[in-house]
């Protein structure tokens, strides 16, 4: 196989570095060398920050809403007519099955460009009239400008799709970007800038660098003085540096952290859609989903029966590669990943947890057994102060207690500094929104999960995030609003 080059990709051209240091890029399924990335030191990043400037004031800063919205709608045309190249890459980057990547991560990361069209193109403003004590009129109103250079900091578990929730926002508003994607998955943010190109976005509009966090492109990115803002998907521990960074300058911040979501199921449930959609909230792409469960709690009556077909289902998630049609779960992202996750599976087992089923590595055969495997995991008998309840694992493990009443399920599902997702099963409706009504997440999923409605706010309260995006919502964070006041 051809070793591929990740390059940064700056006001239009994709360059190397001044330092030659580069870093590997594996494949989570077999641990093999993708390719080589280069990192991006002060210099490139500094002159991905200029680049994004000077497009703010240059072609960029002057083109109509109209014009932006075509090249939005351009955007979204050439990701899906090259709809393989993007798939390919996003694939080797995380392992993650076809059927996922090819139904939720590649064709959001085209849709993400056009949601935004509609909204830009019908968002109002604020506008009053008043006497003034002089006897004359005033007529106040609002406008919103671009924010300017905002900084995308994205994660590696829906690397194109989080990073173009950011990007298409920033962009129908009329900012600049300077993306720093994932150390892990370099790939399709790369492959975006040839896309920007071919669909004639000006240079200096959207750039990329790459690298790691602390000393490096992120922490290069987030320091710069002339970022107007940052924009951030990622753990709560990076989401606490980055706020440091971006207290220099006052520069605002829009953070979507992490989570410990809890799924509750009302012994009224539908039972089968309650198990198939825990199913896919524990194990869908891993376990590595920030809304995904981690917390199972169902009412006492159906327990037992719960508990034995969670189990049926996590060990019918067949790991493999992700092109094989038989294929339900791939492998968590890295090896540092799957050691993390192992530990957690080892700390439960110390604070005395019943594993229902899993629990370790998977039996793989010879060409992936250097893959970063984890097996589905359940557990049962924890106390709600165990690590395994309370700390955010990333990995396709839930634990699953019992409850009796409303008031004691409400009390253990807002026990926690997190405070992102929710799913609720049962066919009580009433019973089901003054639950959801109650418990303090940003999202909450009545008998479904991770159903999306792009023109809605998406974010978390508590640690798990700062801020709204979505919608008109995307807007409060990618514009500045401003207020005229006329005396006339
Ligand atoms: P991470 O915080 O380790 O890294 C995210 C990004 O931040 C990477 O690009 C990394 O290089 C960069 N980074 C790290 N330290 C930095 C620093 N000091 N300055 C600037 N940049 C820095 O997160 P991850 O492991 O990539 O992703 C998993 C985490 O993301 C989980 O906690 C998950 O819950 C969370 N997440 C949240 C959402 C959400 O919408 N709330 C979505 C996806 C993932
Ligand atoms: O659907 C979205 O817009 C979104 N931001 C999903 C986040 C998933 C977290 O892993």
């Amino acid at each position: 196989m051809n070793m591929k080059e990740f390059l940064n990709f700056i006001n239009g051209e994709y360059i190397k570095n001044a330092s030659g240091k580069t870093f590997d890029n594996r494949n989570p399924v077999d641990n093999s060398l993708i390719g080589k990335v280069y990192e991006a030191g002060r210099p490139e990043v500094n002159a991905a920050v200029m680049a994004a400037q000077a497009a703010l004031k240059g072609d960029w800063g002057r083109i109509s809403v109209t014009e932006r919205c075509k090249l939005l709608d351009a955007l979204a045309v050439e990701i899906n007519r090259r709809f393989d190249d993007f798939l390919q890459a996003e694939i080797a980057d995380t392992g993650k099955p076809h059927h996922l990547a090819s139904h939720v991560d590649i064709p959001r990361g085209a849709a993400n460009f056009q949601v935004f069209i509609d909204t830009i193109k019908s968002a109002s403003t604020e506008s009053f009239n008043m006497r003034t004590p002089d006897g004359k009129t005033a007529l106040s109103y609002g406008v919103r400008v671009p924010r300017g250079v905002i900084g995308v900091i994205c994660p590696w578990n829906l690397p194109l799709l989080l990073m173009t929730w950011k990007v298409g926002p920033a962009l129908a508003c009329g900012n600049t970007v300077v993306v720093k994607p994932s150390e892990e998955t370099p790939a399709t943010a790369t492959l975006l800038g040839e896309v920007m190109n071919a669909v004639g976005v000006p240079k200096g509009v959207y750039n990329v660098v790459h690298g790691f966090g602390p000393d490096s492109a992120g922490a290069f990115l987030t320091e710069h003085p002339d970022v107007d803002g940052i924009t951030f998907t990622g753990e709560t521990r990076t989401g606490t540096a980055i706020m440091k960074a971006a207290a220099e300058g006052i520069r605002p911040v829009s953070m979507e952290l992490g989570g410990k979501n809890a799924a509750v199921v009302f012994a009224d449930c539908d039972f089968q859609v309650a198990v198939d959609t825990v199913t896919r909230s524990c194990f869908e792409n891993a376990g590595q989903v920030c809304l995904g469960t981690e917390r199972v709690y169902v009412e006492r009556p159906i327990f037992d029966k719960f508990v034995a077909a969670l189990k049926l289902k996590a060990e019918a998630m067949t790991p493999g590669q992700p092109f094989d049609a038989a294929t339900k779960i791939g492998p968590v992202i890295s090896k540092e990943h799957q050691a993390k996750v192992l530990s957690y599976y080892a700390k439960a087992r110390e604070e005395g947890a019943t594993v229902v089923t899993g629990g370790g590595v998977p039996d793989m055969p010879a060409a992936l057994k250097d893959g970063c495997w984890v097996q589905p995991t359940i557990w049962t008998g924890l106390p709600e102060t165990a690590s395994v309840i309370t700390e955010e694992v990333f990995g396709p493990c839930c634990h699953i207690a019992p409850f009796d009443s409303d008031e004691e399920v409400l009390g253990k599902v807002n026990t926690n500094r997190y405070g992102l997702a929710t799913a609720i099963f049962s066919q009580d409706i009433g019973r089901a929104n003054r639950m959801a009504q109650g418990i303090r997440v940003g999202l909450t999923w009545i008998n479904s999960w991770f159903l999306r409605d792009l023109r809605t706010s998406f974010g978390g309260s508590k640690q798990s995030g700062i801020g709204r995006e979505g919608g008109l919502h995307s807007f409060e964070f990618y514009t500045d609003l401003r207020n005229v006041m006329v005396k006339f």
